[in-house]
């Protein structure tokens, strides 16, 4: 059924039930001579390229295939619309390779058709604290579907990650592959109903009116937890300590160290947003919440070309209730102008979603590993990793 994934050391749909199978590495890893030094080959009208994210003209290349190209939900009304200033940052963390943004051009016209990248992280499970690829932005143009490009592409990602010794990467995928390591789900938090509802994002509820709806979602104007206010340079110690305790508790989670955080989690305009509470006798730093920005271009709206939505990203709290930190991080967005603030129900978001007015979304989020067995696999709350 999988011509690719049945050929890839990826947990297989026939194994599920083997209890002898150990967690862990599936294939040990080859001397680096071993890896097979030239690219893969492609159909012959197309040549690989590397995408240079510091030029400002690849750049753009990249945000026009995506913006055209890249994932839409079930009814085609939406389509991510990842910025410019958001691919770069999402595609340069510590220690990235420029190899792994990889693009493939069709040889005549030089026209950018396909991409995908890796960036590097390190990820624990368990007590395994594994180097991995996070592997992203896999697309190929629409008129260049089925036609087995995806598995080349993978390949080549795959080599190039090889070819820096490291043997394992971490996926999501809205398809269902070999195998998921757990199934999420998308639950939204209306910021502006009546747009909302306008776009067909939502629909308005059983004996609901607008007005009705408007008052429902209504926030406050301000946050109200004294102390909250947005993370700066200085805080990023505290907060790497904040969070590497609490991401200790999940059984697949990032292994954060303070370049990490200070590049995942530093606010920067309209890419990530970072707020943590500083308690205003003792000055500690007690609680953290984060969301990142990513648009959806609205397909076909006469109205409305852009949905302005927010990701709930990493949040930790200690001292305030975990609700009304995300009550204040949903007036934090709102005061932003956001539209929808969306959060998969893993980590403890379970413990805030329904109180504070999220509804299930209709997607669902599946998390992969690559050379790596998770045996039963985990539930959604035991994840405590968040990809973009
Ligand atoms: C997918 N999303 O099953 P089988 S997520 C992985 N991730 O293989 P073709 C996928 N594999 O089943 P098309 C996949 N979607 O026969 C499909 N596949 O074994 C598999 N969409 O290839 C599929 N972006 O080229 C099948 O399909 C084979 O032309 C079919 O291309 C697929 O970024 C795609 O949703 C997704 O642009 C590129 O549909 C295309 O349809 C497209 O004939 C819209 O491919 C955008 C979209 C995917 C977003 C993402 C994560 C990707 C992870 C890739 C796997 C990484 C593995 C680890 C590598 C490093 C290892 C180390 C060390
Ligand atoms: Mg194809």
């Amino acid at each position: 059924r999988h011509r690719f994934w049945e050929t890839q050391p990826v947990g297989q749909f026939k194994d599920l039930g083997d209890t002898s199978l150990p967690d862990g590495p599936i294939e040990p890893p080859t001397p680096r001579s071993d890896v097979k030094q030239d690219p893969y080959n492609l159909p012959a009208p197309y040549e690989w390229t590397t995408c240079d994210m510091d030029d400002e003209q690849t750049c753009d290349e990249v945000y026009g295939l995506l913006a055209l190209n890249y994932v839409e939900d079930d009814d085609s009304l939406f389509r991510f619309n990842y910025t410019k200033e958001f691919l770069c940052w999402a595609l340069r963390p510590p220690g990235y390779f420029k190899a792994w943004h990889i693009g493939v051009r069709v040889k005549a016209t030089k026209k950018l058709v396909a991409f995908i990248t890796g960036v590097p992280a390190r990820i624990r499970i368990r007590d395994d604290v594994v180097r991995m690829a996070e592997i992203n932005f896999l697309c190929v143009h629409k008129k260049l579907r089925s036609k087995r490009l995806a598995p080349v592409m993978i390949k080549e990602v795959t080599r190039r990650v090889h070819l820096e010794n490291i043997w394992q990467a971490a996926y999501t995928a809205g398809v269902i592959l070999p195998t998921p390591i757990t199934t999420s789900r998308y639950w939204h938090r209306s910021l502006n109903p009546k747009k909302l509802i306008d776009v067909q994002f939502s629909r308005l509820g059983a004996r609901m009116t607008m007005s009705r709806t408007i008052k429902l979602y209504k926030l406050p104007e301000s946050t109200v937890t004294p102390g909250f206010r947005k993370m700066e340079l200085r805080d990023v110690p505290p907060v790497t300590r904040l969070l590497r305790k609490y991401l200790s508790k999940f059984v697949v989670a990032p292994d954060f160290d303070e370049d990490d955080v200070e590049h995942w989690l530093l606010p920067r305009e309209n890419v990530i947003n970072s707020y943590l509470v500083e308690s205003p006798e003792t000055h500690d730093i007690t609680d953290f919440c984060s969301f990142y920005t990513l648009p959806s271009s609205i397909l076909n709206n006469p109205n409305y070309t852009v949905l302005k939505s927010a990701y709930s990203y990493y949040n930790v709290a200690t001292a305030t209730p975990l609700p009304q930190l995300m009550n204040d991080a949903l007036i934090a967005a709102k005061q932003q102008d956001f539209d929808v603030f969306n959060a998969l129900d893993a980590m403890e978001n379970e413990t805030f979603l329904k109180e504070l007015k999220f509804g299930p979304g209709d997607g669902h989020l599946h998390y992969y590993l690559y050379n790596y067995r998770v045996r039963n696999g985990l539930k959604p709350s035991e994840l405590g990793l968040v990809l973009l």
